[in-house]
């Protein structure tokens, strides 16, 4: 198994309004798409650079995943996503290696991406995910 390329990073914000005009002022990205995930209880807003995105991730409840990590450890690099082909078959191989998984099937991410994460206490404390796209 071998990551194609880093997908995106995703970075874990109290307020997605002012974190985009960071990244389009200070930095000068365009942020190109912001989408409401559900299921992940976030709004998440994209940038490009080259071919790897930043995901600014907002919480839409306090008890999501995103709302619990910034009240436990504050704003600041939530996950970094790899781009796989076969994420079924890879996070197989990935469990039989030992990782603990945290989805054990694909779930619908933002983008259209089919999205599945790995925990971060197997994972040298970095929340891990892969990514497919479908399409
Ligand atoms: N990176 C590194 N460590 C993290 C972490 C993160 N993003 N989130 C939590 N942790 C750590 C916690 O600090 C805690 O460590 P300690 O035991 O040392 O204190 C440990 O993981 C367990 O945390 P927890 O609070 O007991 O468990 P949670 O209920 O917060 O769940 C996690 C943690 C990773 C399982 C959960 O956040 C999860 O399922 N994440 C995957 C989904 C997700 O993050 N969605 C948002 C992004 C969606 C998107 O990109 O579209």
């Amino acid at each position: 198994m071998i990551p194609e390329y880093i997908e995106h990073i995703g970075i874990a914000v109290k307020n997605l309004d002012e974190a985009i005009a960071y990244y389009e002022n200070v930095l000068g990205l365009k942020c190109y798409a912001v989408e409401e995930v559900k299921d992940q209880k976030v709004k998440t807003a994209f940038f490009k650079v080259g071919q790897t995105k930043i995901e600014l991730l907002e919480t839409t409840d306090p008890e999501g995943p995103v709302g619990k990590f910034i009240e436990k450890r504050g704003e600041g690099v939530h996950h970094i996503a790899f781009s796989v082909k076969d994420l079924p078959e890879i996070l197989k191989q990935v469990e039989q290696k030992g990782v603990e998984l945290i989805d054990k099937i694909p779930k619908k991410g933002a983008e259209e991406l089919e999205i599945a994460f790995l925990h971060p206490k197997s994972t040298f404390g970095v929340l891990t995910e892969f990514c497919e796209y479908k399409k």
